[in-house]
């Protein structure tokens, strides 16, 4: 499983101008949108985020965290703090794990929606750190298990786009 590609060599390769965002936290506002539902998750996925954010260079006081009730409610708050303008970058996290019903299909949806309308709508990189996954299991292994912590690949997002975005805005046309 690869996450993000970070140490690709290839990237610096061919001809033309090659724009990247470094992961450099430093000087960058970072919110947090984590969802409580499925909390054996999602704390972790919290933990995995913060951690990262903050060993890259981000300081504490420019990281906030904010709590909803699950991944639907996520894209809101979200967007709400994108409009502040405060934030160089957001992550949203959850865990949508199957159940029984179709509710997971319509959550996992309008989650992943929301978000992409929200970072659209507003220019601000809003990472996507929700999980998807059919079983509790498959889940943990994502959030500090086996396959790594998807809260840990979200955060290295935002601040790749942050930085890159960044760059792209600094440049004289
Ligand atoms: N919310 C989640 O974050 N994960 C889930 O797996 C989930 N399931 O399966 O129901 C879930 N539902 C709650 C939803 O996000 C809303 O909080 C609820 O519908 C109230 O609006």
């Amino acid at each position: 499983m690869k996450g993000p590609s970070f140490d690709d060599k290839g990237e610096e390769d061919g001809p033309g101008l090659r724009l990247r965002g470094n992961l450099n936290g430093q000087g960058l506002r970072v919110a947090v949108v984590a969802a409580r539902f499925n909390l054996f998750v999602t704390s972790t996925l919290v933990e995995g985020d913060c951690e990262a954010l903050l060993s890259h260079g981000l300081e504490e006081k420019d990281l906030a965290v904010s709590w909803v009730p699950g991944s639907f409610e996520v894209p809101l708050v979200a967007l709400e703090m994108a409009r502040t303008g405060k934030w160089d970058a957001l992550v949203c996290l959850g865990a949508v794990i199957k159940g029984e019903t179709a509710h997971f299909d319509l959550v996992a949806r309008e989650a992943a929606r929301g978000i992409a309308d929200a970072s659209r709508e507003t220019g601000v990189p809003l990472a996507f750190g929700i999980l998807t996954a059919y079983t509790e299991e498959q889940a943990i292994e994502r959030a500090g298990g086996k396959l790594g912590n998807r809260g840990c690949d979200a955060a290295l997002a935002a601040l790749e786009s942050a930085n890159l975005l960044r760059l792209l805005r600094g440049m004289e046309s």
